[in-house]
């Protein structure tokens, strides 16, 4: 799986992709993370990348010319994809995540200040994401989440594949509670039925606890067949 990130801000990466899951994905090949600082393709002296708004109004909106240049240079392979990350996209869910996965080529444009240039979402962007209701300051760290949670799907970057399919959202449902040893700890004990070894029973257990956790936390899951 390959990806491309345009960002003014490539250093932010260095800790996300050398450290845990991503690291080992990127030293196995599984996974590789290209940066592209479309500063190095802005114009002048000053190699300006963003100019008043039009019409008025605070901020800065970053210039089209810079980012599209680093576009041209830098085409996704066939079949691929070019995501834009805002505040105003389609939310990130599990099912997103899990089309996403099946692109060879995945490139993220990563928004400052007070937006792009329209023109460059128009003309070059399939697809604009937010990872939710809250604003960033930039689009980084919604990168960041955005390839951790799709390199999950690449196969070989987990190590234990079953992890894909009981944890949280993969069948509609939060993930329930947890438990290692000791079997007490500070007066709290484990569950009786996690210690039985009753398989059918730790189960019907495990789904009736994630069922409760989705009711109580997220209950707009089970509204509908979102995620
Ligand atoms: Cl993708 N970008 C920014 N700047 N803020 C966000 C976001 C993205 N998703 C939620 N808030």
């Amino acid at each position: 799986m390959n990806f491309t990130v345009f960002t003014l801000f490539p250093e932010f990466f260095s800790g996300p992709l050398t450290t845990s899951l991503l690291g080992k994905a990127a030293d196995g090949g599984l996974v590789n993370v290209s940066l592209v600082n479309f500063r190095d393709f802005a114009e002048g002296r000053h190699k300006t990348v963003d100019e008043p708004p039009y019409g008025g109004g605070p901020g800065m909106v970053l210039k089209p010319e810079p980012i599209v240049a680093a576009f041209e240079a830098h085409p996704p392979a066939p079949g691929g994809i070019r995501i834009f990350l805002t505040p105003w996209g389609q939310p990130l869910n599990h099912a997103l995540v899990e089309d996403l996965a099946d692109k060879p080529d995945i490139h993220i444009l990563c928004g400052r200040y007070e937006g792009v240039d329209e023109r460059v979402v128009d003309g070059w962007i399939d697809l604009c994401v937010s990872i939710g209701d809250f604003v960033l300051s930039g689009g980084e760290p919604a990168a960041a989440c955005l390839i951790d949670a799709v390199s999950r799907f690449v196969p070989g970057v987990l190590g234990e594949p079953d992890s894909l399919v009981v944890e949280s959202f993969s069948d509609g449902l939060l993930e329930g509670p947890q438990y290692t040893r000791p079997a007490e700890f500070r007066g709290r004990v484990v569950p009786d039925v996690l210690l039985g070894g009753n398989h059918q029973a730790i189960a019907d257990w495990r789904r009736q606890q994630a069922l409760h956790r989705t009711q109580t936390v997220r209950p707009d899951l089970l509204d509908d067949d979102a995620g």
